[in-house]
């Protein structure tokens, strides 16, 4: 239990988020407070702008602390808080809604910890139990396994290399201790700003509460409020930062594989996707570029020209993306090595001397990215890469991972011991934050020498506030069912845990993929922040043309419905760097009152209106899917239109091998364009509105710009109104792209038989559908609807062909 005597540090840095600092190891006594020195977080923004000032109201033992929005209470005799909505008690005595109750928070005296590990390492130090209401469901979490609500189990904040993982394997790579909240419909959140080791207990040995563990001091907490799921994450990102906005051919289709090992090697990868007809924007090669696994060399054998490949492959259309790793070689002479170990820059053991272990490279080094001139010399060393035309890159092994070391010393998995030292801090306390200051140094390169790209920078391993600096791939999994189903909510999760951009290797990394599970697994990706398909040595070939040409037509029309969605995915991908709303969307986020919706890990939406529903299991022909309240159009494939099915229930769709179920909300619009080779701007020459009319019109947003670069870009909102029997479509657009040719179409389902369209070039009912074509820079249409047809058809197949 506390004493009186805990130290308790209460801020408010935003509206809607209060910040307690529990520090039970720093007594407060009667002579005054402790000193309690500012922190330097690695999740927090830099520019995170001064906290709002504080009311304090004190009446005997009971205090309260409000500020924008949130009040905490605290009882000074017993040490219990909660923090509650609004202002305090009100003269009426009301309260607000209560977020958090603090049951217990307390620190170990030394005597009192248990010999876990070893008598040094105390793994459980500080604690914090909260109440965990029957009902409540909790998000995000980072990144793990299971289903979407994380009640019932036991997380390991610890990043890990694990190869592979299984679908029961915790911890994984990344650590984000951040959690929403869902009781009754209504989000809070709860972040601990801890990057030390933790645990954390979600009701699973105590049902009704949710401990915190963690090996540090201190506990640092931000309570963060609601009311919807999304205003969590928002205010999540104000504290740590908005992913930066990718490059459009990141979003393209990418092929990977542990295995190709020199440019003839890629040149036949592309060769062979381009012979195919198979839409592809880049390549990535793994380790054996490398000059002996020596991080910024590039074997001459291999690739005798690096900066000529590049060209060459961007002619084709397709960018290169390197991995790299952070164990440097120690070798005598190798330039790298010999500036990591004159500036200082290594991780050291407790000893004092330079840590040395075994990664690729053998024996290996690691820079200590937790400090900023190790950062900065890190970044200086992107020169190599940026002067070869290089635009993106793959930071892997950054958990650390290290295989083994010099001598046996304590440590959790292949990693570096406990009490290696990070300046002045143990590895203990930095472990999971090693990833953010190597992605930040990558991020921080590319910024210094190639400006006028966006770089694309790929991270297995993170802790909160990565997506400042890198997008997030899920590691080593496997080429089984089991692992395609667990990419939604693994995906999903990180994208509840402030990552937007996310995504597994299509078609497993570990094992041997089959033709069916390849297909499959590129449908189910095609609301992947980014789809990369990638395999680890020696597993059998994993390019979609490996089994069949039945199997390669299935994936080739995966990826075109992919190209044709993108300016819907690129257009979320921005929306993400200004909400932190992610690409691929859990439906908790929009319909967390919906306890089916809520907890369907299944399926997933690119924005609010468009449902995706792959099919997750070996020979399975037809699924259930959940449709949340609203009207929803069947739009198979983006090809296939109707019927409409009423929101609220489950229906099955009927899904061959060719088929990946969508449906589109009613009062959505859907930008959309043609298929293509590969990207090459988000100026769409050819743009396509898919439309599900609902009965007040519907809404649809875009957003086109270079693709690349940082020039401004255009929003546009297209908005239909219907009053009676008329629809006003309006173009409102803000920003500007530059002039290009666009021409644009409608496709619009759920509407009565349509009578004229004034402001279109023309109109016409294809398959039941309404096709208008609109001239250029057009700003409104006015649709005249038959009287009495303006009712919902039911099925749009019932629509009646013909038009003028
Ligand atoms: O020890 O670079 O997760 O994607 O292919 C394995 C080889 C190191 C692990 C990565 C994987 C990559 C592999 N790497």
């Amino acid at each position: 239990m506390w004493g009186a005597s805990d130290v308790l540090v209460v801020t408010a840095p935003l509206p809607g988020a209060l910040r307690v600092r529990l520090l039970p190891e720093a007594r407060a006594n009667t002579l005054g407070f402790p000193r309690v020195g500012p922190k330097r977080s690695f999740a927090l923004r830099p520019d995170l702008p001064a906290g709002a000032p504080l009311h304090v109201t004190e009446a005997g033992a009971e205090l309260w602390v409000s500020a924008g929005g949130l009040s905490l209470h605290l009882n000074r005799v017993t040490g219990a808080w909660r923090v509650v909505t609004g202002h305090g008690p009100a003269d009426d005595g009301a309260e607000g809604r209560e977020l958090v109750s603090a049951l217990d928070w307390s620190g170990e005296a030394p005597a009192q910890r248990p010999a876990l590990d070893a008598e040094r390492f105390n793994l459980r130090r500080t604690r914090l139990h909260l109440d965990a209401p029957d009902g409540a469901m909790y998000l995000g979490f980072g990144e793990r396994v299971g289903p979407l609500d994380k009640r019932g189990m036991h997380l390991t904040f610890w990043n890990t290399d694990c190869f592979p993982h299984h679908t029961e394997t915790d911890p994984l790579y990344v650590s984000v201790p951040f959690t929403t909240v869902l009781q009754g419909g209504r989000a809070h959140g709860v972040f601990v700003d801890e990057p030390w080791r933790m645990e954390v207990d979600v009701a699973r040995a105590h049902p009704t509460e949710l401990r915190w563990a963690s090996a540090g001091p201190e506990l640092d907490v931000y309570v963060l409020a609601g009311p919807r799921p999304a205003d969590v994450l928002r205010r999540y990102a104000d504290l740590t930062g908005y992913a930066p906005m990718p490059p459009l051919w990141a979003l393209g289709a990418a092929q990977s594989r542990w295995g190709y090992r020199t440019a003839e090697d890629l040149r036949a990868v592309i060769q062979g996707y381009r012979d195919r007809a198979l839409p592809l924007d880049s390549v990535y090669v793994d380790i054996d570029y490398m000059d002996a696994y020596k991080v910024w060399t590039v074997s001459r054998a291999n690739f005798p020209d690096l900066r000529a490949f590049v060209k060459e492959a961007g002619e084709q259309g397709v960018k290169l993306v390197p991995i790299v790793d952070p164990g440097v070689k120690l070798e005598a002479g190798y330039d790298v090595y010999e500036e990591a170990a004159k500036g200082d820059h290594l991780v050291r053991t407790a000893r004092g001397d330079v840590l040395v272990g075994e990664v690729w490279p053998d024996p290996a080094v690691f820079p200590d990215f937790t400090r900023p001139e190790v950062v900065a010399w890190w970044a200086g060393r992107h020169k190599f890469f940026a002067d070869a035309g290089i635009q993106g890159q793959w930071n892997d092994m950054n958990e650390p991972a290290c295989f083994s070391l010099r001598q046996p010393r304590e440590t959790e998995g292949k990693t570096l011991p406990y009490d290696a030292r990070h300046g002045t801090r143990t590895h203990l306390e930095v472990h999971n934050a090693y990833a953010n200051g190597m992605s930040e140094a990558s991020r921080a390169g590319y910024a210094k020498f190639s400006p006028q790209i966006r770089p694309w920078v790929l991270t297995r391993a993170g802790y909160a506030g990565i997506q400042r600096h890198a997008t997030v791939w899920t590691g080593d999994n496997t080429a089984t069912w089991s692992h395609l189903a667990l990419s939604l909510p693994m995906i999903q999760g990180l994208g509840l845990s402030g990552i937007p951009f996310a995504a597994a290797d299509v078609g497993g990394f570990a094992g041997d993929t089959t033709g069916e599970l390849l297909a499959r697994w590129y449908q189910a990706a095609v609301g992947y922040a980014f789809v990369r398909n990638h395999a680890a040595l020696g597993t059998t070939d994993q390019e979609p043309w490996r089994f069949g040409d039945a199997v390669t037509d299935v994936i080739r029309s995966a990826l075109e419905l992919r190209y044709r969605l993108l300016p819907h995915l690129y257009t979320l991908a921005q929306g993400a760097t200004r909400t932190a709303l992610p690409v691929m969307r859990p439906l908790a986020l929009h319909w967390p009152a919906d306890e089916d919706a809520a907890r369907e890990d299944t399926q997933y939406l690119l924005g609010e209106g468009l449902m995706v529903a792959p099919v997750l299991r070996a020979g399975h022909r037809r699924r259930l899917v959940y449709l949340p309240a609203g009207r929803w159009a069947a739009v198979f494939n983006l090809a296939q239109f109707g019927p409409v099915h009423a929101g609220g229930q489950h229906v099955v769709a009927d899904a061959p091998l060719d088929t990946l179920p969508m449906y589109l909300r009613a009062g959505t619009a859907l930008p959309v364009t043609e298929a293509a080779p590969h990207t090459t701007s988000a100026r769409w020459a050819r743009l396509s509105w898919l439309i599900h009319a609902g009965p007040d019109g519907f809404v649809g947003q875009l957003f086109e710009d270079a693709g690349d670069g940082h020039a401004g870009g255009r929003a546009t909102r297209l908005v239909g109104e219907r009053q009676g029997a008329r629809l006003t479509i309006r173009r409102e657009t803000e920003g500007d792209t530059g002039s290009f040719e666009q021409r644009e179409t409608m496709h619009v389902l759920g509407l009565g038989h349509v009578r004229a369209a004034q402001g279109a070039a023309s109109f016409a009912y294809e398959d039941g559908v309404l096709r208008l074509t609109l001239p250029a820079r057009w700003q409104t249409v006015t649709l005249d609807l038959e009287p009495g047809d303006d009712e919902d058809p039911g099925d749009v197949g019932t629509v009646p062909a013909g038009g003028a």
